[in-house]
């Protein structure tokens, strides 16, 4: 079955409350867990569901992503059915609506129609990029079709209080949608729950003719903001499409990630700082270590981690850390951390709660605490960060409300 599904991933996502983490590149393509970008959940999702035809959309700052996915997810197979394949915006549709790029969401599928006619797909999954979770599309398909739905949407009960970042459902008892609200002000709360609503989590499954003719309709409707969730969604459901929701908190994942319900957006530089922190807890709710769920990433040929002790009373050690490959930690402690690949950690210096991207040197006897510290930055020894953050805030690095200091790509010590 699942041979029949087109699976599409958006990830155009500007990301802007990630920045300065997303100034050079889109949100999914953002590092995350030491080896990852955003993206690759979102493909392993596919991938481990055994959707093998697969479209990604970008547009948005789209050059590192393209790089890893270039790198990376390539099947090199002679079975034409089995690709990842980028598809930046390319105006496919300029003597139409002129030289616009994705005008939104739907748009982003409208403006590349083409791919999903010349598909033999009878079903087609458009899902988000920019989440870290664990899903076995599959199983939501097979609801999808045997509820024979026209548009199935993964559903999450998110607090009341967050509601108004989501469009929010209201459904039967069969979990057929009645109401589609995307973020309102007042959502409305579960009947059961009365202090959580019921979240879409931007990933759908369309029956494909019902996709081609919504964005059709939608693409001939003036003042539509060309969105699934603004526009698409709620106009299918006036004109009586099925919508189903499926519920996601119910999605078996094989092996250890029984009840699978950890879904999380990292949009902001807080909630990175936190799903970070959960990866190096001792049992984090986040795993990536399940053996019949793999996690790909793209391959770097990096030599192992290496931890060096110097002279004397100073070992080179990591606790409770993540530590890529290409790492070298020689008489620093990193604790509570993560490294991404090639990061050197210098004698007499402590990394504590941070997260440290490729290729970032640490020098000796630097101070680092509770921040994130994007590629290649040079830490010059002596350097205290996240330790007074009036001297942080003048030195022009972000900082959010809970104090992580965010020292950005390129930034140059004095
Ligand atoms: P939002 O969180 O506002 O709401 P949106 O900004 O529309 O999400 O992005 C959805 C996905 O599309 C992301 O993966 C993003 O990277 C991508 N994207 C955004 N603009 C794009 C473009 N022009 N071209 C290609 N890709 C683009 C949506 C839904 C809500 C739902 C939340 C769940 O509208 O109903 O609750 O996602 O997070
Ligand atoms: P990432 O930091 O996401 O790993 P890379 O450093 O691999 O990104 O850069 C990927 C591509 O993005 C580069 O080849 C370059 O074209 C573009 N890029 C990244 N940073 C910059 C920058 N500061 N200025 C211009 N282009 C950049």
């Amino acid at each position: 079955m699942a041979s029949r599904i087109l699976g599409m991933i958006l990830a155009g996502g500007q990301g802007t409350r990630l920045a300065p983490l997303t100034s050079r590149r889109s949100k999914p393509a953002v590092p995350f867990g030491s080896k990852f970008r955003i993206i690759d959940f979102a493909l392993n999702n596919f991938i481990n569901s055994g959707i093998y035809s697969i479209y990604v959309l970008t547009q948005f700052k789209a050059q590192s992503l393209t790089e890893h996915i270039q790198r990376g997810w390539r099947f090199g197979s002679f079975l034409s059915d089995y690709f990842i394949t980028l598809v930046p915006a390319q105006m496919y549709r300029f003597e139409e609506l002129g030289p616009v790029w994705y005008r939104g969401t739907a748009d982003a599928i409208y403006q590349n129609l083409h791919l999903v006619e010349n598909h033999a797909a009878d079903t087609v999954a458009i899902f988000s990029g920019d989440h870290i979770y664990k899903m076995n599309v599959a199983h939501m398909a097979e609801m999808h079709e045997s509820q024979r739905a026209d548009i199935t949407i993964a559903a999450y009960p998110v607090p009341l209080a967050e509601g108004n970042r989501f469009g929010i459902m209201q459904v039967d008892a069969r979990g057929r949608v009645t109401e589609f609200q995307e973020k309102p002000q007042n959502p409305t709360p579960m009947p059961d729950r009365p202090e959580m609503a019921l979240a879409s989590m931007g990933n759908y499954i369309f029956k494909r003719q019902v996709l081609q003719d919504l964005l059709e309709m939608d693409a001939r409707e003036e003042g539509s903001q060309h969105d699934f969730g603004k526009n698409i969604l709620p106009k299918a459901l006036k004109d009586g499409y099925h919508i189903q929701t499926y519920d996601f908190t119910r999605n078996p994942i094989p092996g250890r990630d029984a009840p699978n319900t950890y879904w999380r957006d990292v949009g902001t530089l807080q909630a990175y700082h936190e799903a970070s922190m959960d990866l190096v807890s001792v049992n984090p709710e986040f795993d990536l270590y399940n053996p019949k769920w793999p996690l790909r990433t793209a391959n770097e040929y990096s030599p192992p981690a290496k931890f060096v002790h110097e002279s004397g009373d100073r070992i080179g050690r990591s606790l409770n850390s993540l530590v890529a490959g290409g790492c070298i930690v020689s008489g620093g402690v990193v604790r509570e951390s993560i490294l991404f690949r090639w990061v050197r950690v210098n004698s007499y210096s402590e990394v504590f709660r941070s997260v440290i991207f490729d290729e970032v040197d640490i020098g000796r006897h630097a101070q680092i605490k509770n921040a994130i510290i994007d590629k290649g930055v040079r830490v010059p020894a002596n350097t205290r960060i996240g330790h007074d953050l009036e001297q942080d805030k003048a030195r022009g690095f972000t900082l959010t409300e809970n104090g992580i200091v965010v020292v950005p790509k390129g930034y140059k010590f004095a």
